[in-house]
């Protein structure tokens, strides 16, 4: 029994000391190496499209927190095994830790991203762990209370515990893990350079401004959402486990491929030189439930980008161009496609520099990212974006059209009821029941609500801003004591209605109409 639990504790401090001594090199070698970011990367990738949504609709944007804890226990799992191994054979305790590092390794190095001496982190890592691994299980067995040998030199009977010898190893690993994993992680989490660069931007005044928002767009009722999201709640939706720290003064950007005659790089700074336009975008994800909150408006700062494309050459389908998909990669490996056709059909498509009047935030995308009114965010909104490339929707998947999304995916009119909540206990009389509706690009014409399966209301739509962000609503609504169901439809400005068929968000974003249920006393 004191054997097993020796093991054990053996084996979780061999991982930690890995763990520990593999942050370390990646300080050097570069974040995306280190075991836990590439296998916990490999797995987002490899999970399911049924599993990744259902950990986005239960644990919202801390789903890759979920995720390290359980990369965590896993890893405590197996550890534990691997040292009780240790003390029967030490050779088959090693022989585990170094399947391990090789896990690591390999997993590091085949990440889109990689390169061979992303393997350095995990295979010292391994040998780190296996040294800890050799030499506690040696004082666990094998070593025991000091005695004397027939010349009267002090010798161990073997098969007997070295208690002392196995608290001063264990306490070591113990301290240099602690220390060393606290250490590697805080350093791999922040890139200086990249931090000083984004500190030192200042964002130059537009050439085409957005103008004030108008005062009636934002109703401020009680229980809503602002018109404008505030950056630090903008909802994130990305695969990134850690967030990319870009380095703007070495970023570049390179606009490539079919039918480009003149390839183009830009720098941070030559983007900034060039015409600025500022617009108000709703952006909207396609995970994004009926009601759901993965949708958010800002203020974005950019540089217009079908007129960076016109400068490279490239000409829309509809002209003749050979491309028909703007394949747009970011730095850390993911890619996501646009209908070119969209992009230069002369709605403000932009590389972003500027969010709510600073630079990126570097979880929204530091230094430049894409965005496409209209678009859902994967099939426009690339972050952290180094590489445009001209290709066709023949030729290329993106990545989440690999993983059963649709190629093309502009965003539904939808409408959502953010006040009263579900379930909320109210007093009989006037209640004010509002919301917000989207419909990109295309503009909330009305907004309706209906009690109880009754007839549709009309509610009172807020001042528009632009067609391209979403429109606030209100309804003031006479309660009755009893329970009620309280449900909203938007209508476009193309004249179409919000459907009420319900559909999940895969393969190209939700339908049915968001619906509230409430008791009036
Ligand atoms: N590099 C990168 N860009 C990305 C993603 C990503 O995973 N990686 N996710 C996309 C998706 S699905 C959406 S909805 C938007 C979300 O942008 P936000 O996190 O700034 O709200 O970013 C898009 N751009
Ligand atoms: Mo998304």
């Amino acid at each position: 029994m004191r054997e097993l639990l020796l093991g054990a504790v053996s084996g979780e401090l061999a991982a930690a000391v890995s763990l520990a001594a593999a942050e370390l090199v990646a300080i050097a070698v570069g974040p995306q190496a280190s075991p836990v970011t590439a296998i916990g990367g490999t797995a987002i990738d490899a999970t399911p499209v049924e599993v990744k949504n259902w950990a986005i609709r239960h644990f919202g944007t801390s789903d890759k927190l979920v995720l390290q804890l359980g990369i965590v226990a896993a890893l405590a799992l197996f550890a534990a095994v691997i040292g009780v191994i240790a003390v029967h054979h030490r050779p088959a305790g090693v022989a585990g830790v170094a399947v391990f590092g090789a896990v690591g390794a390999v997993t590091a190095v085949r990440r889109p991203v990689g390169v061979w001496t992303d393997a350095f982190p995990s295979l010292v890592g391994a040998l780190a762990g296996a040294a800890v691994l050799w030499v506690l299980a040696g004082r666990i067995h094998g070593q025991g209370p000091p005695a004397t040998d027939d010349a009267g030199s002090p010798v161990r009977p073997v098969g007997a515990f070295d208690r002392r010898g196995f608290l001063v190893a264990a306490s070591a690993a113990a301290a240099f893990s602690a220390v060393g994993g606290t250490v590697g992680r805080r350093l791999n989490s922040t890139d200086a350079a990249a931090v000083a660069s984004r500190d030192s931007v200042k964002l130059p005044a537009p050439q085409s401004a957005a103008g004030r928002v108008p005062a009636g767009a934002d109703l401020r009722i009680p229980g809503m959402q602002p018109f404008t999201t505030p950056n630090p709640s903008f909802y994130r939706v990305d695969t990134a486990l850690t967030v990319p720290q870009v380095n703007a003064d070495t970023w570049r950007l390179r606009i490539h491929g079919k039918g480009v005659t003149e390839p183009l790089e830009f720098s941070y700074q030559d983007l900034l030189r060039r015409p600025l336009i500022e617009r108000d975008i709703t952006l909207t994800c396609v995970s994004n439930e009926v009601g759901g909150p993965y949708t958010g408006n800002a203020r974005w700062i950019g540089v217009p980008l079908a007129a960076l494309l016109k400068e490279a050459g490239v000409r829309p389908p509809s002209a003749g161009g050979p491309a028909d998909q703007l394949v747009a990669r970011s730095v850390d490996g993911m890619t996501l496609g646009s209908p070119v056709e969209t992009v230069l059909d002369g709605r403000d498509a932009m590389l972003a520099v500027g969010m709510n009047g600073e630079p990126l935030p570097f979880t929204h995308g530091f230094p430049v990212r894409m965005l496409v009114p209209g678009l859902y965010g994967y099939v426009s909104a690339c972050k952290w974006l180094t590489d445009l490339e001209l290709t066709t929707f023949a030729d290329f998947d993106a990545y989440w059209v690999r993983r059963s999304w649709s190629p093309q995916a502009p965003i539904k009119t939808s409408s959502r009821i953010d006040t009263p909540r579900p379930f909320a206990s109210l007093k009989a009389g006037p209640v004010p029941v509002a919301g917000v509706a989207w419909a990109q690009h295309r503009g909330i014409d009305k907004t309706e609500v209906r009690i109880d399966g009754g007839a549709w209301q009309a509610a009172r739509p807020a001042t528009e801003d632009t067609a391209d962000t979403w429109r606030q609503w209100s309804y003031l609504w006479d309660a009755k004591p009893g329970s009620h169901r309280i449900e909203v439809r938007a209508t476009d400005r193309t004249g179409r209605t919000q459907t009420g068929d319900r559909q999940g968000t895969v393969p190209d974003g939700s339908t049915g109409w968001h619906s509230v249920v409430v008791t009036v006393e």
